[in-house]
């Protein structure tokens, strides 16, 4: 392969590196579950990540999970992998990727989600993250406002901490807070290889080097 052809397609693939980091987000969302209504009942925490944008941008982890109820078992679908007490994660590796994790509910839930936001250039649907509780079953153990019933979902559409909508009412009544504490930031190393792709392409001045999207 010819010098010049090889560092063609390594610039091209250098820009499409920046093009894909540059959005890079980062951000945590600590999540508060007063269960005390449901307190007894045997339950499913479902964890969801739906690819919408086609490509393997995010990840997401579930750290931190402390509750007074017992766990059970865990199903793990398509990217999801590990469990709850040695680090649970989950990436967009299928279109439906889930972790699924038995428990009896006791009087609260907490767990904290550290997920990434990247949305592919030019995609119309971002990836989603939907978070359910369910009955053993695997139907909603309440009735919410969002679709299927989730607690809340958080939209990766590439912002510094992408779109969460919690729900608005739930049936039985469920305590539940989101937060995003101070943490959030850029993901380390995006604005460094933002300014190294910058570089490549004013010093070879390459038509075929240009922003996607
Ligand atoms: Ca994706």
């Amino acid at each position: 392969m010819a010098f010049r052809t090889r560092l063609r397609q390594s610039i091209l693939a250098l820009a499409i590196s920046v093009s894909l980091s540059g959005n890079a987000q980062s951000a945590f969302y600590d999540v508060v579950m007063d269960t005390t209504g449901l307190s007894g009942s045997a339950a499913q925490l479902a964890v969801d990540l739906v690819d919408g944008d086609g490509t393997v941008n995010n990840t997401l982890s579930i750290s931190g999970f402390t509750t007074d109820g017992s766990l059970g078992g865990v199903t793990l679908t398509g990217g999801a992998s590990g469990s709850l007490s040695a680090g649970a994660g989950i990436a967009d590796t299928d279109f439906f990727n889930e972790f699924l994790q038995g428990l009896t509910l006791g009087n609260s839930i907490r767990f904290r989600l550290d997920s990434s936001s990247n949305l592919a250039a030019g995609a119309a649907v971002p990836d989603r993250i939907s978070v359910f509780l369910l009955d053993s079953a695997g139907l909603p153990l309440v009735t919410t406002t969002l679709l299927g019933d989730a607690l809340f979902t958080l939209d990766l559409d590439g912002s510094a901490d992408g779109l969460l909508d919690v729900t608005a009412g739930t049936n039985p009544p469920l305590g539940l807070s989101v937060k995003v504490p101070d943490g959030r930031a850029p993901e380390p190393g995006s604005d460094v290889l933002l300014l190294l792709g910058l570089a490549f392409a004013v010093a070879f001045g390459k038509k075929q080097v240009r922003e996607r999207g």
